[in-house]
């Protein structure tokens, strides 16, 4: 149990700034009260959902929705607050001249344009210290015969070698694959053996970054994990939940057992590890729910399925297989699944000085109370703005 409690305090989960603001689908984007004015308070918030969980001490950002005018002013900020910077996260997605795709464009000038907004990202990691830029490419065809599908992928390649050799000593990038939206024809990078085949080619620098809404339904998701793991190219993730396409939904809310499996392909590659590198970011957007406890609820869930994966009686299991006992490996892995971890994770929190539930403890405090006072004409988190 001592080895469980030290694993699971070396945890650390990232929470997105775009979290914090407004969202919606390309229907409505609700307006809650108090929500952030700009990237400071984003941080404010974050900091509260790490001083009530103490597993969240990063935040990512995300260029230009987080622009400010001083990036190591902002870094300092999140120090004062106890958070850091997480990831970098670039946006080649959001301007009239990527309509036809950002580096894959068949136009040079959009494809300079775009990889130097993927340079000034990095800029920005020199600035705040962050060590990971996060790239995700809207880029495909909706038609087929609309572009070249070979050209567009030497177009990335080419403005992926060009960012890669830009990085710095202890820096990297994630590349982000995605099925398919806003693309619906054939995305450049759509699944993970495109990324992890560009990322081989460029180096240790670049790894791959699994976001759990962005396979198709039934995708083995834990299979992808540990083989990226296995290979070295696992970057981390961005968690969420999908019932049906991308739907940004607060993670292991609709699949509490798929969530449980992809952390116990972690935990056995050793992704666990600090060392091993791999970023647990959560990407998700609030839309009807407040979006602290939002946040709060989501890194409580990747917690607990990380607990009872680390609960597997790895030698019983691994008995039970060698064996070729299927039905007592399988009650091995589901024994742990099974089993309510919230009391040892409350005991575990106590430990560290904090309230055994953070759902209650934030809702007391009064936090939202203030910020609702506070903050009048919050801002969208940035889709649609
Ligand atoms: C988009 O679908 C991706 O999940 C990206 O990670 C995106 O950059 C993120 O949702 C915020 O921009
Ligand atoms: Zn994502
Ligand atoms: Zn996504």
């Amino acid at each position: 149990m001592t080895d469980i409690k030290a694993a699971l305090r070396a945890q650390h989960i990232e929470t997105p700034s775009w979290a914090y603001g407004n969202s919606g689908t390309r229907f409505k984007v609700f307006a809650q009260k108090g929500v952030p004015r700009d990237p400071y308070e984003k941080l404010a918030d974050a900091a509260q959902v790490h001083a009530y969980t103490g597993i969240a001490p990063t935040v990512a950002l995300h260029i230009p929705w987080d622009k400010v005018d001083d990036y190591a002013d902002l870094a300092r900020h999140a120090r004062e607050l106890g958070v850091g910077i997480g990831a970098i996260n670039s946006n080649v997605f959001q301007d009239d001249d990527y309509m036809l795709g950002s580096v894959t464009n068949p136009d040079a000038r959009v494809r300079r344009k775009a990889t130097d907004h993927l340079l000034e990202c990095v800029d920005i990691m020199d600035a705040t210290g962050s060590d990971t830029l996060k790239l995700w490419f809207s880029d495909g065809i909706n038609y087929p015969g609309q572009d070249d599908i070979r050209a567009r992928q030497d177009r990335l390649a080419e403005s992926l070698a060009e960012v890669y050799d830009r990085l710095g000593e202890g820096q990297r990038f994630l590349l982000e694959y995605k099925l398919f939206e806003p693309a619906f024809y054939a995305t450049d990078v759509p699944d993970w053996g495109t990324a992890y085949a560009h990322c081989v080619k460029l180096g240790p620098k670049a790894q791959v970054v699994v976001d759990t809404g962005h396979h198709a339904p039934g995708t083995n998701i834990e299979f992808i994990v540990a083989f990226l793991l296995r290979e070295g190219k696992l970057g981390g993730f961005d968690f969420n939940s999908r019932f049906y396409a991308d739907d940004d939904l607060m993670v292991g809310a609709a699949d509490p057992f798929q969530l449980f499996r992809i952390m116990f392909e972690v935990v056995r590659g050793g992704g666990l590890d600090p060392e091993a590198g791999v970023a647990f970011m959560l990407d998700q957007c609030h839309n009807i729910e407040p979006k602290i406890p939002g946040q709060i609820r989501s890194v409580m869930n990747v917690q607990e399925a990380t607990a009872k994966a680390l609960l597997v009686d790895r030698e019983a299991l691994a008995a039970a297989q060698s064996e070729g006992d299927v039905l007592g490996a399988n009650a091995v892995f589901m024994d742990a699944y099974n089993t309510d971890v919230r009391p040892l994770l409350a005991e575990l929190r106590e430990e560290s000085g904090l309230a055994p539930d953070p759902m209650t403890a934030y809702a007391k405090s009064g936090y939202f109370e203030k910020i609702a006072a506070e903050r009048v004409g919050g801002n969208q988190a940035g889709w649609g703005a």
